[in-house]
């Protein structure tokens, strides 16, 4: 297996010396229960010391192979040498300047990227801001300004960040939601097709779904009173759905007719993730506006609203900005982010990592009848845990097996509406000898809850 790792030398091995979480990592535990705030919560109480190509090193000597990728970000790695040759000499130059004060080229220039990497070939503008729900907030913005409406269409299952805006268009209310209202208004939530738990059955999910949102839209919004529909290409916290094949497209179209901006959230999805630099590729769809995060800085808080220039450009000058915003040391990372998933071709890798791991799940699924479904694509790969036999939900095994894993080296997420799916997030570089090792312990740990 060729050495993908663009980090400093770190063994690309798992190694487990001490019980997981470690004595030192309990101890670093303690003393964030006593100053952490507790709603800030933690899945793996190990503290990370290192962590480059598919390794995580704890303070306890550790090394944990790295399904989760700090929720999809270090799609490049962790400390990915472009990044930290880029963000190092920019560190040096300047830290910050503030872009509506003095700007700097480094901003243009990841603009002048997400107009290049972006679907469909139109005039782009591009507005930088520091997380991915800044980004959904700013594209509800843009999207109200643009078409003098008010009112946004989200979808079940949908997820779109934390803060109030966001928390209204997010529809899971634990934890996310739960006793931090009142909401925005004028935001509508509308069928998505899922075609697992689709009631009919996944035949005709995507045309059923499709036409009752858009009847709900039609009927109890009004088309003519919706500024934006906002949806995730693959719903990520909602649990690695991917829409039946014909909603996004009839969906996008229903948009256009109706001159509604249709805004693709591919913060989780984006960046290489499923194989393709956004996964709204697949169906061939070009969204009015795109918001990215996550994997476009290489593990650097950085995020975008990209999109048709007349649309970007509705907003009146000094309407979008703030402080941080498109940060110098975040783009220079950025672009050393995108220079490594071109160089070494990462939507190759995420094809490859999902004909490593897919073939390998279904046999799972075909053994043990916890496995309801294996999903995904690329590197967003998922598996939807259920009571054998039946499609209810399972997160009881599904905390089980995630704990399994945690205590064998391997750190799995979960998600999902019902808590019920492990996800599979591993950054592009790992190893193909870790992706098999870290399937071989899923694998043991199916067998000892079965
Ligand atoms: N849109 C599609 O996936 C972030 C959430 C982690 P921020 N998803 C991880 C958590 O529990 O807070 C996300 C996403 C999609 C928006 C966001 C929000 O991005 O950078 O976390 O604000």
């Amino acid at each position: 297996m060729p050495e993908l790792s663009g980090g400093p030398a770190l063994p690309q091995e798992r190694r487990v010396v001490t019980a997981i979480p470690g004595p030192k990592s309990q101890e670093l535990h303690a003393r964030k229960q006593a100053a952490v705030a507790d709603g800030v919560g933690t899945v793996l109480p190990v503290y990370a010391k290192r962590a480059g190509g598919g390794i995580l090193q704890d303070v306890d000597g550790n090394s944990l192979i790295d399904f989760g990728s700090g929720i999809a970000v270090t799609t490049v790695g962790n400390s990915a040498e472009a990044v930290v040759r880029r963000a190092a000499a920019q560190l040096a130059d300047f830290t910050h300047t503030c872009f509506m004060v003095t700007p700097y080229e480094g901003y243009v220039e990841v603009a002048e990227e997400l107009a290049r990497l972006t679907p469909g070939d139109h005039a782009k503008k591009t507005a930088l801001f520091n997380s991915g729900a800044e980004a959904v907030e700013n594209a509800v913005k843009i999207a109200r300004a643009h078409t003098k409406r008010q009112a946004v269409v989200v979808f079940d299952h949908g997820y779109h960040g934390r803060t109030n805006l966001t928390m209204a268009l997010t529809s899971k209310n634990m934890p996310y939601k739960h006793s931090f209202g009142p909401f925005a208004p004028e935001v509508y939530r509308v069928p998505v097709a899922y075609p697992y738990r689709w009631l009919t059955g996944p035949e005709n999910c995507a045309e059923e779904a499709a036409a009752q949102a858009i009847d709900q839209i039609s009927k109890q919004v009004g088309a003519g009173n919706v500024a934006a529909i906002v949806i995730e290409p693959v719903l990520g916290e909602g649990g690695f759905i991917e829409p039946a094949k014909g909603f996004l497209p009839r969906i996008a179209e229903f948009a256009k007719a109706n001159g509604i901006v249709f805004v693709a959230d591919e913060i989780q999805s984006g960046f290489c993730r499923t194989g393709q630099w956004f996964a709204c590729e697949d169906e061939g769809i070009v969204p009015d506006l795109i918001t990215t995060a996550k994997g476009i800085a290489g593990g650097m808080p950085l995020a975008a609203v990209t999109g048709r220039a007349e649309i970007m450009d509705a907003a009146h000058v000094g309407g979008l900005g703030g402080t941080y915003g498109g940060n110098p040391v975040a783009c220079a990372a950025a672009l050393g982010a995108i220079e490594t998933m071109r160089e070494l071709d990462l939507n190759a890798r995420a094809r490859r990592i999902e004909e490593v791991m897919k073939p390998r799940l279904q046999k799972m699924a075909e053994q043990y009848g916890v496995i309801g479904e294996v999903r995904g694509r690329g590197a967003m790969i998922a598996i939807e845990l259920v009571k054998p036999g039946t499609k209810d939900p399972n997160p009881e095994v599904t905390g089980a097996l995630a704990k399994a894993c945690h205590e064998e080296g391997l750190l799995v997420l979960t998600t999902g509406t019902y808590g019920n799916v492990m996800r599979f997030l591993p950054p592009l570089v790992i190893g193909e000898d870790l992706l098999n090792e870290g399937l071989d312990i899923l694998e043991g740990a199916l067998a000892q809850q079965a």
